[in-house]
Formats: C-alpha cells, sequence, structure tokens
C-alpha cells in the first residue's frame, strides 16, 4: 500500500516545483539562522535569492563531515534550543560524534516518513513490527518505532541484544515484521537455532534491513534462513535517520528517496562535479523540510546511482542502488579498490562457508595484505584438514577472478568472530593502528 498517494506518486513536474518552493524557503533559512552556513555563502559568492532553477543547487557549496565535527555540538542547529524536542547522535568511528536535532514538526515528518517506508517495505495496521535496531542516541530504534505507531501497526520495542528473550518473544508475540541491522538477523536466526527455534515456524513475512552495506547475496542468505522478504531500507542520522530510501516490495529493485523532502545528487567524489542520473558516485542530500537540522548539500560518503526509471509499484520517487559501500570504508590494496559488501557477495556464492566474515588489513615491508576471515559451516569444521585448504585456495581464486584483488583467506571455527547486535565490524584496518 501507498501511505501517503498524493506524494508518492506525484508526476516529475509538479515534485520539481514543491522542491524548488521548499529548496528557496530552506536555503533563505539557514543563511539567516546558521553562521556557518552565511559565511560559507558568502565565500562561495551565493546568495539565496539568486537561486531561480533546480539547477542553481549546484551552485552552493557542499556540507561534509568535518564541516558539523566543527560545530559540535549545536552549531548547525537553525532553531533555538527551546524550539528543538529530540536529540541523537551518529557514534562515528573517528573524531567527535554528530548531533543532530528535531523540532515537534520534524518528529512528525520523520514519522510520515517511516510510515511511508515500512509500508513500502510490506507493513500495515495488523502488522506486528519486532523491532530490534537500537533503541537511544542511533536514530533506528526510535524512527522505526514512531513510524510503526503511525501507520497504525503493532510495535514491540525490543531493540537491540538480549537475543534470548528476542527469540522467546517471536515465538510468543507473533510478530509478522522484523527490522534489524542484517548482521544482528544473522545472529538472531543463529540463536534460535541454538534454542530449537525455526524461523520458518514463526510469523514472520516481511524483513525491513538496514544501516549497514549488505550485498544481494547476503539478501539471498536471509531470505531463505528466515523464510521472509527482505527489503532494504536506507537513512542516515544528519539527513533525518532510517526512512530517507526505501525498497519497495513489490520491485525489490532500488531504493526510492522521499524527493519531497529530500534533494539527492550524486557527484564526484574526487572533482566533485555533479554526475547525470545512472552514473556512480557519491550520494548528496539537501533537506528541503528540516526545521532544527536542515543540511545542504550533504556529502554521504555513500556510493551508489540513481534512476528514474517508472517502478512497477506506481511511486514516482527516484530510486538509489543499494549502496555498494562508504568511500571511506573502500579499501585500496596494492591499487585496487575493494569494498567490503563485495567481498561477502563473493564469500556468499560458497555454500561451506558461513555469512560471518571479516577483513584485516596489514602493511607487511610497506606492502598492503589483505586478510579473510570466513566461519566455516560446523559439518565442514570437523573434516579433513585438506578440504579446508582446498577450499581457501578456491576462494582466494574467486576473490581475484571477480575482483581483481589478492587476499589470503582464512577459514575460522564456527561462531568464532564476534557478532553484532547493530552494525556489524567488518573490517580491521591495523595499518591505522
Ligand atoms: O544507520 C540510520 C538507519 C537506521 C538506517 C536503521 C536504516 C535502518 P547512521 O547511524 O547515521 O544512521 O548511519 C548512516 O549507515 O551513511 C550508510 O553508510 C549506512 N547505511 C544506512 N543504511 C544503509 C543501507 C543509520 N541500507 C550510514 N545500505 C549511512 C548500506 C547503509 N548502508
Amino acid at each position: 500500500m501507498i501511505f501517503n498517494i498524493d506524494f508518492e506518486t506525484l508526476p516529475r513536474e509538479a515534485l520539481a516545483a514543491i522542491q524548488l518552493k521548499r529548496l528557496k524557503a530552506t536555503l533563505e533559512k539557514v543563511y539567516a539562522t546558521v553562521p556557518f552556513y552565511k559565511n560559507k555563502f558568502d565565500e562561495a559568492g551565493f546568495s539565496p535569492s539568486g537561486l531561480k532553477t533546480l539547477a542553481d543547487l549546484e551552485r552552493v557549496p557542499f556540507t561534509t563531515k568535518q564541516d558539523l565535527r566543527d560545530n559540535y555540538p549545536y552549531g548547525m542547529f537553525a532553531v533555538p534550543m527551546a524550539n528543538v524536542v529530540r536529540i541523537h547522535a551518529s557514534s562515528g568511528t573517528t573524531g567527535s560524534p554528530t548531533v543532530v536535532g528535531y523540532t515537534a514538526r520534524d518528529i512528525e515528518t520523520w514519522a510520515e516518513l517511516m510510515a511511508r517506508a515500512l509500508s513500502a517495505g510490506g507493513a500495515g495496521r495488523r502488522d506486528i513490527i519486532h523491532n530490534a535496531y537500537g533503541y537511544g542516541l542511533f536514530t533506528g530504534g526510535l524512527g522505526v518505532h514512531y513510524g510503526a505507531e503511525k501507520l497504525g501497526a503493532s510495535v514491540i520495542p525490543v531493540s537491540g541484544g538480549n537475543t534470548k528473550r528476542q527469540i522467546v518473544i517471536m515465538k510468543d508475540f507473533g510478530p509478522t515484521i522484523l527490522t534489524a541491522t542484517p548482521s544482528y538477523t544473522l545472529h538472531l536466526a543463529e540463536v534460535a537455532k541454538e534454542m530449537g527455534v525455526s524461523f520458518k515456524d514463526l510469523s514472520f513475512k516481511f524483513g525491513i534491513f538496514g544501516a549497514e552495506p549488505w550485498s544481494e547475496n547476503m539478501r539471498g542468505e536471509l531470505e531463505e534462513a528466515l523464510n521472509i522478504k527482505a527489503v532494504d531500507i536506507y537513512g542516515l542520522s544528519e539527513v533525518m535517520g532510517p526512512g530517507v530510501a526505501i525498497e519497495c516490495y513489490e520491485a525489490q529493485n532500488g531504493l526510492h528517496i522521499f524527493e519531497d523532502h529530500f534533494i539527492p545528487e550524486i557527484i564526484d567524489p574526487v572533482t566533485g562535479k555533479a554526475l547525470p542520473y545512472g552514473e556512480t558516485g557519491e550520494l548528496v542530500f539537501t533537506s528541503i523540510t528540516k526545521e532544527a537540522f536542515p543540511v545542504i548539500r550533504y556529502r554521504t560518503r555513500d556510493i551508489t546511482s540513481l534512476s528514474t526509471e517508472p517502478c512497477i509499484c506506481g511511486r514516482t520517487h527516484v530510486r538509489m542502488k543499494r549502496v555498494s559501500g562508504r568511500s571511506d570504508d573502500m579499501l585500496i590494496i596494492r591499487g585496487v579498490n575493494v569494498f567490503p559488501s563485495q567481498i561477502e557477495s563473493v564469500l556468499m556464492k560458497t555454500e561451506e562457508v558461513e555469512p560471518h566474515y571479516q577483513l584485516v588489513v596489514d602493511r607487511v615491508d610497506n606492502l598492503d595484505t589483505l586478510t579473510v576471515k570466513v566461519e566455516v559451516s560446523e559439518s565442514l569444521f570437523s573434516d579433513e584438514i585438506k578440504i579446508l585448504q582446498g577450499l581457501e585456495a578456491k576462494l582466494s581464486h574467486d576473490i581475484k577472478e571477480y575482483l581483481g584483488v589478492s587476499a589470503k583467506v582464512k577459514l575460522v571455527e564456527p561462531k568464532s568472530i564476534a557478532r553484532s547486535e547493530g552494525k556489524a565490524v567488518r573490517v580491521i584496518d591495523n595499518r591505522k593502528i
């Protein structure tokens, strides 16, 4: 079902007219209220009143994660604190976290967009949503929660962790939709198995998974293990949280971005030049309805492409391809660029290994080395060492063949790689230590 049929199916011309009006108002507002934006615009010789068409957005300077850090904690807020009703923060791996704020209207907008997203992902009023995204400073838990209530579904605010208890709740409460990170979902499936519970006997129909990169092959793995349809949801705290974009369950082919609230662009990450639809590059967002924490041409570092091809679901909003990774997660191993999700894709093609892996990067004699640790299935682990060695060689060969990078594959014992309760840690880069 389309939650907001008027806005989600707008003809693209009408959508552009709304975007232009909202964009102008946003630019004027940030120029008047956020010194950072005023200085940036002035330096670039850009005046909000000079914006005549959507294409003029290209003349507006970018905002980066570093800019947000430099203005930590509240320097980018466009309203007085008295009007802020919620604060979230994204942890980030280095430096200070990014702090984001919401007015009461922002919370309403977010709930509406998350209701749209859940609906596009297959949820309705009669569904019971087992929400295993973490509640707290992370936007996942509360973002999904408010959207589920807005949709009129029943939400179980179970959060991440306490995994055994989650399985009991799944058995007893009969949830029909699971919302969690793909990596935590794998862990849930594993613990359920240990407890003698089969997902096939539970009532789940759909899983709405996101917050971290995952491959198409991982989708197959999850759909099979859980006996559900797995839908991809995307978002980031700086732009709002979950619900910036979602796949529709009908097509499961690209994520619709809610363009009446966010203007996406794809740029060349090196030159900063805007790229046409269809080309792959860095995703950039401008929020056009947010009050407390508007972002202007925010560089996400996420790599994807956009398509305006009509979708069978009837939504007219642009679709972004599944995010292959963040430019800062991209490993450059002896000159070859690889994303962890590409390695994941290759590993998932081999039956004998489990979807639990970690990449270890090191520098030996000034040369970068990549070791791929992957868990072998229980049944094989007890087998002869020769078989294991053969499998390691095969996987190394596959990685070289598909990605052009040399990697040492090390099969490790089942359950030896740390499980995540939120976002998985896929890369250990010893070069940075
Ligand atoms: O992860 C918001 C979210 C919560 C999205 C729940 C979906 C579900 P942050 O913690 O700020 O916010 O992290 C945002 O996570 O820039 C991407 O790099 C990555 N990411 C989020 N969703 C996906 C996805 C939330 N579906 C960062 N595929 C983003 C790939 C994703 N990467």
